[in-house]
């Protein structure tokens, strides 16, 4: 019945049905599909259930008897915000409103940054689809949500078994009237490495269409050539398009002559000039204090003209305050967490931020109430993901020592704990600042913080110093990440990098000074999509899936492989997701619109002699035994 379905629908007889068709026209599953879906769930839960999910293994874990975390009411229809200006008047008139209004506005980081920072990014697209609506309709004056782009893309696919472009689709659905931020690393996209110029353009032109509508465009060496491939997708595509600059170092060190005022102004007229709607000031480490934010506004909004919106993280606990001397100063926006998912290497604490503002002539005008009603949401999502907390107890100003960025810190931690490295953490700290020196002062943002972060763990777990590795006698064998970085693969620092250190790691060969992107020849769209088509058993792949492919080939079809074998598994509970089930326990799972599956396990087998488990379910109300292997 399902295969006669499929032949009549009129998508699959036009040749334009996609891998989505199948999981999106449920009016096909009428009869074996429905519970082909309902066994591959059950199948994961039960292998999870028996074997444990190897990214929470020997790691903390929730207690076991965490409810589902309840979503605040929505206290009305959705009013309208800047999504309805945008769709009505265009990118420029956002800009424009921006600088004519007086209101601090706040952008909300929740969904990406502050979990990509806090939490290893593992936060799953049904916790933040749950609470979307009640951002709608309880804040529609936020200026936007951050809820997609930087590290949330690949790990969607490779760590939670989701699809991020789904996860889109949704929040935009479900919050139609406030804008939507993605973060994007230029002409690195939402990878670690320079794309050709159109896997760049083509990641733009769909993320747009799928539902981002603010564009924060960064290059991790602050290279404005390199970013406008990028950008221009943007202005193309008819969205905002936030030109960013990476702050790094501190303008007020004479030592640190290289990004002073002078560096920061001259960025942002590049930025301008090269269309930017919005100027991004983006502190990735939370280097910038709050007497340089004052000046450093004020010197960007009398020289640049753009509208400035200011990015933070509270590494050091002064996020507040130098967000409240850039508000002083007249930024026009300015990135905040929910209280719950705040502070730490997260973003500052928005309800602090609001409360502070208050009755000023920066007033926010956000309903604190619903503030904290949503905060209170975040906190029983944040009680879900114990096993991803990086144990950072407090605020550290080591960070002026370091200059991690917030994004990367705790995922350096982990690495340097799988390495045995974690008691000499600082030491790990104090090399980083030594290689950032060695490389020449660079912006450390990823990718480039990714490989001084490389190189760190190598000198600390080797016990090389930096000037044996700067010694030409002294044979170092550097990473590859760190010989693309000197051969010129993303672009070029200010200033270049120092030619001593070039020279050794690339053993004489030249650097590529031109733009990356220049040498790459584009990729053949149409080409690898019968490629990928091919390898997924002949199933025309979107353009979804195909830029997903694009991106991270291995890791995309991998994330394909575990769906034909588990189905629709971002639907589950997140604790149901990570820990399984115990007899009694009894959960929903909603794989399309008003189809829930109930499910409830009663019971769970010895290993058998051929080493299976049986588990037995109740799947909408009839028995179901699935086998599982038990690889523990
Ligand atoms: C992942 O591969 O990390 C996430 C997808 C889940 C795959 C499941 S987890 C239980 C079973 N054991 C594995 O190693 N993979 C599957
Ligand atoms: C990313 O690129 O993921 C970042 O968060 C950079 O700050
Ligand atoms: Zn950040």
């Amino acid at each position: 019945a399902f295969v006669e379905n499929l032949l009549k629908h009129p998508t699959f007889l036009n040749n334009t049905y996609t891998t989505r068709f199948i999981d999106e026209t449920p009016e096909l599953f009428q009869f074996t599909k429905r519970r082909d879906r309902g066994t591959k769930v059950l199948t994961y839960i039960a292998d999870i259930t028996v074997n444990g999910h190897p990214d929470v293994k020997d790691r903390p874990r929730p207690p076991l008897d965490l409810r589902l975390p309840k979503p605040p009411r929505q206290h009305a229809e959705p009013m309208m915000g800047t999504r309805n200006l945008l769709e009505q008047q265009g990118p420029q008139a956002v800009a424009d409103w921006m600088k004519a209004q007086r209101q601090l506005l706040i952008t909300d980081t929740t969904m990406r940054d502050s979990h990509q920072s806090l939490l290893a990014t593992r936060m799953r697209s049904i916790d933040m689809i749950r609470v979307a609506p009640a951002y709608a309709t309880n804040l529609p004056g936020l200026f936007s949500v951050e809820c997609w782009g930087g590290a949330t893309f690949d790990v969607a696919y490779r760590f939670l078994q989701e699809c991020p472009w789904q996860r889109l689709r949704d929040l935009r659905a479900a919050m139609p009237n406030v804008m939507t931020q993605m973060l994007l690393r230029g002409s690195n996209g939402v990878g670690y490495t320079n794309y050709p110029d159109n896997v760049v353009q083509e990641f733009v032109r769909q993320a747009a269409e799928t539902g981002v509508d603010l564009f924060r465009v960064f290059d991790a060496l602050n290279w404005v050539e390199n970013m406008r491939v990028a950008m221009d997708a943007v202005l193309e595509a008819g969205k905002l398009c936030e030109g960013s600059v990476c702050y790094t170092g501190d303008i007020n060190d004479p030592d640190r002559a290289k990004y002073d005022l002078k560096y920061y102004v001259k960025a942002g007229k590049e930025l301008r000039d090269a269309g930017a709607h919005i100027l991004g000031l983006k502190d990735m480490g939370g280097l910038l204090k709050p007497t340089a934010a004052k000046a450093l506004v004020k010197a960007l909004k009398e020289e640049v003209g753009l509208p400035i919106h200011f990015h933070t993280h509270d590494t050091a606990g002064v996020g507040c305050a130098t967000i409240l001397a850039a508000s002083e100063a007249g930024v026009d926006a300015v990135d905040c967490a929910m209280d719950a998912l705040s502070g730490n290497t997260s973003q500052p604490t928005l309800g602090s931020v609001v409360e502070a503002l208050r009755r000023t002539d920066r007033d926010t005008g956000l309903d604190i109430s619903a503030i904290r009603e949503i905060s209170d949401y975040w906190e029983q999502v944040r009680a879900q993901y114990t096993a991803f907390e990086s144990g950072l107890q407090a605020p550290n100003s080591e960070v002026y020592l370091h200059e991690m960025p917030g994004g990367q810190f705790t995922n350096l931690k982990a690495q340097a704990r799988s390495l045995g490295l974690e008691d000499r953490w600082h030491e790990v700290a104090q090399t980083y600042a030594d290689v950032n020196q060695m490389f020449g002062d660079i912006p450390k943002v990823t990718p480039s913080s990714k490989v001084v972060g490389d190189m760190a763990l190598m000198m600390v777990s080797q016990g090389l110093t930096r000037a044996e590795v700067e010694d030409p006698d002294v044979e170092v064998s550097f990473p590859d990440s760190v010989i693309a970085l000197m051969r010129g693969d993303m672009g070029h620092p200010p200033g270049g990098f120092p030619e001593a250190i070039v020279a050794k790691v690339l053993k004489g060969e030249s650097p590529n000074m031109e733009r990356p992107g220049k040498h790459l020849p584009p990729v053949d769209l149409e080409a690898t999509r019968a490629a990928v088509s091919a390898e997924m058993e002949g199933k025309e792949v979107d353009d979804e899936d195909l830029n997903g492919y694009l991106m991270y080939p291995k890791v995309f079809l991998d994330y394909m492989g575990r769906h034909r074998q588990y189905g629709p598994v971002r639907t589950l509970p997140t604790t149901t997701f990570f820990y399984g089930m115990q007899p009694g326990d009894e959960i929903s799972a909603e794989i399309d619109p008003g189809k829930t599956l109930e499910i409830r396990m009663q019971a769970i087998s010895e290993t058998s002699e051929d080493g299976e488990v049986k588990v037995f379910f109740e799947l909408n109300g009839q028995p179901r035994v699935i086998r599982v292997p038990d690889r523990k």
